[in-house]
């Protein structure tokens, strides 16, 4: 607002999730980026925005995807575009052969709406509620300037595979709430508010666990555990390990992830990390025993 305060949000707006007019990268406008032909820059790009989806390009240029959320593939990727919910982060690898200039750009994402057109159609003329957003322009100089080169060491990193491991429990978590009027209740879990005092989920230290995500609402939310990540096992089984910290479980959908449970006893959370509806009530606690 014109006095520096944050506006407050009313009911609609934070079950909507808010994702404001502007867009930083780096904590500036649409800056300029420049790269050098020629040569290899990784990149680490995270999502801070508190509600809106991105779904990056580098227009005209293939990204080089080395993993998300730190859990590195066995070889680079080649992706046109990068879809990170509020929470992912990707690494990437961008190699420019030819000078000129380019756009970083999110295209539009559709991640739901109350169920009853409210998106944001209504507010901007699409029916993209994250909208298509100039996020940088990207100049390619003339290179080769070796200095800057960062070479590609093979693969780093990853977690346990699980897709063939024993499972020691199955359980389901239903995110639930949503709706308009008279029938819109608070977003939760199972039905529930978050409850800092009650236990939702208790684990044990050493075992697998499978968890079938089932969203029953008309958005998309993305799914955070905290301590442990997620290993991407359904709808459809990759072909490659997938791990992530956050899930996008799309409307009316579901997701199933494998979470290796190891070395950290005690309490903590997990929710949707569309910070709006994680302040609603959509998180729940883990006890690790
Ligand atoms: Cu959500």
């Amino acid at each position: 607002m014109s006095n520096g305060t944050v506006a407050a949000a009313d009911h609609m707006d934070a079950m909507l999730g808010r994702e404001g007019e502007l867009v930083l990268v780096n904590g500036l406008q649409q800056p300029r980026i420049e790269v050098a032909a020629g040569t290899t820059e990784r990149w680490r790009v995270v999502n801070t925005c508190a509600s809106r989806f991105l779904d990056l390009e580098l227009e005209g240029r293939p990204w080089q995807l080395l993993g998300y959320d730190g859990q590195a593939l066995r070889a680079p990727q080649q992706r046109d575009s990068l879809l990170l919910a509020p929470g992912n982060r990707v690494d990437v690898l961008v190699s420019p052969s030819a000078t000129g200039s380019t756009t970083l750009r999110s295209r539009g994402y559709d991640r739901g709406d109350m169920g009853m057109g409210m998106g944001g159609g209504m507010m901007g003329g699409s029916d993209d509620t994250s909208s298509d957003v100039t996020l940088a322009a990207v100049t390619v100089t003339p290179g080769p300037d070796a200095s800057r080169a960062v070479p590609w060491r093979g693969p780093g990193v990853s977690a346990r595979d699980l897709r063939r491991a024993q499972v020691d429990r199955s359980r389901t978590l239903t995110m639930t709430g949503g709706g308009m009027g008279m029938g819109m209740t608070e977003f939760g879990f199972d039905g529930r508010t978050f409850d800092p005092d009650r236990v939702d989920q208790e684990l044990r230290l050493g075992t697998v666990e499978e968890w079938t995500i089932t969203n029953t609402t008309t958005m998309d939310h993305p799914f955070h555990l905290h301590v442990w990540p997620m290993q991407i096992v359904g709808p459809e089984e990759s072909a490659e390990p997938e791990w992530r910290d956050v899930v996008i479980v799309p409307a009316n959908g579901q997701i199933t992830v494998r979470v290796d449970v190891r070395n950290h006893p005690g309490r903590t959370v997990y929710h949707c990390h569309i910070l709006d509806h994680e302040d609603l009530g959509m998180m729940g606690v883990v006890a690790a025993v």
